[in-house]
């Protein structure tokens, strides 16, 4: 079928490959691009039926509302935390996303944050880099086998960071309001994981139920030996109480991936010999950017071609 004249606006930057794929199958109006989006959207809003968009950057109510042909909306990623589902519910606009694909590299960082972290990996390459190994041997730092790994939010990811874990000998506890795993042991609140756990892995999804809950009783439960790892949203952990636990010893110390106001990182966080930071790269390798971008892009076309996406959001 040929889908050359359906009108699909790109709303955020997309890897080069998938963007060419999507201007051979469609007219694209690359919003990111126009430095008046105002005009932009004057002109070419009435006939846009399909959007794509990256997951943390997602689509907001407003911009669902003033696209009145919109019936797709296709995100290069699996969060749905930035979207306004109930604005496409309402208007039966069909959200897909990109479950799964991810998955295996999001726990890789989980299990690296985790090592990096406990043995202070980063800090010892800066230490080998400075020569302060000249004046003195690297302190000791803190085992990972056989500690306990508390994973927030059991779904794929979790799951994977969860077979990852027990590679490493560490027995599974987990907090999800939802799901279920026999295998492992559950806890009926995150505080009372916190404080069962060494390590704190935070899997669940963003948005408005997870807004915040890892605050200044789930830091205290977790402890001073425990260590918080964030590969989720950083919407989940309230950063200033984080900042706080820090500056108190209140934790040993956090890995994080994400951050409640990307890319900005706060100042303080940069400051603790004890925190790895990084810049949101826990899906992005090739390999997996290359799937999400062939799942995205299969969705859209799906949908114009048969009505039906792969993967829709539930
Ligand atoms: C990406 C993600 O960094 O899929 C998600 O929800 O957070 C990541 O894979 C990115 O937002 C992809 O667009």
């Amino acid at each position: 079928m040929n889908t050359k004249d359906i009108d699909v606006m790109v709303i955020s930057p997309l890897p080069e490959k998938m963007l060419a794929e999507l201007g051979e199958l469609f007219t694209l109006h690359n919003y990111w691009l126009a430095s008046d989006k105002a005009s932009f959207l004057e002109k070419t809003a009435k006939s846009i039926k399909g959007v794509v968009t990256r997951s943390h950057l997602g689509i907001d109510a407003q911009m669902i509302n003033s696209l009145p042909s919109l019936e797709v909306i296709s995100i290069f990623g699996v969060g749905l935390d930035a979207v306004d589902l109930n604005a496409a519910r309402e208007r039966n606009i069909i959200v897909a996303h990109t479950p799964r694909v991810l998955s295996e590299c999001v726990a890789d960082t989980a299990l690296g944050l985790m090592l990096n972290v406990s043995r202070r990996f980063s800090l010892a390459d800066r230490f080998s880099r400075s020569g302060d190994w000249l004046k003195a041997p690297f302190p000791a730092a803190t085992r990972m086998h056989g500690k306990i790994c508390g994973i927030a939010g059991l779904g794929h990811v979790g799951h994977a960071v969860a077979t990852r874990a027990q590679a490493f000998g560490m027995p599974i506890h987990y907090f999800d309001p939802y799901l279920q795993d026999d295998h492992f042991k559950r806890y009926p609140t995150l505080t009372e994981l916190a404080r069962s756990c060494d390590f704190l892995v935070l899997t669940l999804p963003g948005g408005a139920d997870t807004f915040r809950i890892v605050d200044s009783n789930v830091l205290n439960a977790l402890g001073n030996t425990g260590f918080l790892i964030n590969v989720a949203r950083g919407s989940i952990v309230d950063t200033e109480a984080l900042i706080a636990a820090l500056k108190n010893n209140v934790i040993s110390g956090a890995g994080l991936d994400v951050f409640e106001d990307e890319p900005n990182i706060p100042a303080p966080l940069c400051q603790f010999d004890n925190v790895v930071l990084l810049p949101h790269l826990a899906s992005n390798t090739v390999e997996t950017r290359q799937e999400m971008a062939d799942l995205a892009v299969n969705n859209i076309r799906g949908y114009f071609e048969s009505g039906e996406v792969l993967t829709p959001a539930r």
